[in-house]
């Protein structure tokens, strides 16, 4: 199939997604177009199957907001012509569900018909979309999508919840590619990063208010006063400066390293000893389970499809949201005894496996072909 592939370039969850599904589908003969303002962080073109398009707003002074809607619909039909794109997947529905049935409708002018398939991601629903501003055109861009897809059961239930929607809603759970991160933990040079008695706690995000990164330090903080511990910080964003802030005021700059964004997860992961994750919201929780792949337990809050990857008593533990206490619990009960360490380590790498690419993209594989067949008889 040609599949054409729309997604945000940036180190969100949603692209990540819409690159590694990409990838793995060029892998398994597909030519893929990818349609975006930048290439992706992720992507590494290096497979004659994939391609990236970029889609360029020009600036123009009348413009208070230069319209990159417009742009991606126009460069949508320009690509699908020229590249004889079969179907389109966009990922985050806002506001690539909306351009994508804007070129679905110029292109059916020329007599072709493109069949498009959103995926939902989180925040297009539970934070953005349902806003009041946008709410008329999410609901509409997902009523026309020819294929729906979320993330987690609980983003389906929070989507029927939130909106109006007529058309069906798959399921289909982000996933990962476990060779990616199956590590020989001797090659990981933790020594770098902290002595042998510390222990190596993580976060990654794009550290805004919903992944309440304040808990991060605040659970950290009670970590290291009980056990010699260091603080990974991964990501660039705006909660940042607060929360350099919060730990010069707690004395504990010196325990906490700060990357900035990072493209060598996999390589923090590999010598982190527990994963926090205590998020407002949170659709899925793709971090959580790129921690669980590299054998890495996860404290994280119980919200939104988190239940459904992180598995409590098993991967690791979940609290309320906002429950400091119970996380930090939780973490000194994983982190006291060596025994029980390895075993949560072994037991997040085994709830990882049923998120293996190899068994989810097929699912995709088959929407598309489920859709294309279905236009097929229009
Ligand atoms: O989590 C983020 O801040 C990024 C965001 C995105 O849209 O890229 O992530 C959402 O999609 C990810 C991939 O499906 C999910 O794993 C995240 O849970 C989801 N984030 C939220 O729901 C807050």
């Amino acid at each position: 199939m040609k599949i054409g592939i729309v997604c945000y370039p940036t180190f969100g969850g949603s692209g990540v997604v819409a690159t590694e599904l990409g990838l793995e589908l060029s892998k398994r003969g597909h030519q893929i177009h990818f349609i975006t303002y930048n290439q992706p962080v992720r992507l590494e073109l290096v497979s004659n199957n994939v391609h990236y398009h970029e889609v360029v707003v020009p600036e123009y002074p009348l413009f208070h907001y230069q319209p990159y809607e417009l742009a991606l619909s126009s460069k949508l039909v320009d690509m699908v012509k020229l590249h004889g794109i079969e179907i389109l997947h966009v990922h985050y529905a806002i506001p690539h569900a909306y351009a994508a049935y804007m070129a679905k409708k110029m292109l059916l002018e020329e007599g072709i018909n493109l069949p498009i398939v959103t995926t939902l991601h989180g925040t297009d629903i539970t934070l953005v979309g349902s806003h009041p501003f946008y709410k008329p055109a999410v609901t509409f861009s997902i009523n026309k999508s020819d294929a729906v897809t979320t993330v987690s059961q609980s983003l389906k239930d929070d989507t029927l919840r939130l909106f109006d929607i007529k058309n069906n809603i798959a399921v289909v759970p982000n996933f990962i590619d476990l060779e990616k991160y199956n590590h020989n933990f001797t090659d990981c040079q933790r020594g770098m990063m902290a002595t042998e008695d510390e222990k190596i706690i993580t976060h990654i995000s794009n550290l805004r208010p919903v992944k309440r990164v304040q808990d991060v330090i605040r659970v950290f903080n009670n970590i290291q006063k009980e056990i010699p511990s260091k603080l990974m910080f991964i990501g660039e964003g705006p909660e940042k400066e607060k929360v350099e802030l919060q730990c010069q005021k707690l004395g504990i700059t010196d325990k906490v390293v700060f990357f900035g964004r990072s493209n060598e997860i996999d390589k923090i992961l590999c010598f982190t000893d527990l994963f926090l994750l205590p998020s407002q919201t949170e659709s899925f929780g793709l971090v959580a389970l790129e921690a669980m792949a590299s054998g890495v337990p996860v404290i994280s809050s119980n919200t939104g499809g988190l239940p459904e990857v992180n598995i409590h008593g098993e991967s690791g533990f979940l609290s309320n949201v906002g429950d400091v206490e119970d996380m930090t619990k939780n973490a000194l009960h994983i982190l006291r005894d060596e025994t029980r360490l390895k075993t949560f380590k072994n037991k997040a790498r085994k709830e990882a496996l049923k998120f293996d690419l190899h068994a989810v993209v097929p699912k995709y594989e088959a929407i598309y072909k489920a859709t294309l067949a279905k236009r097929s008889v229009l």
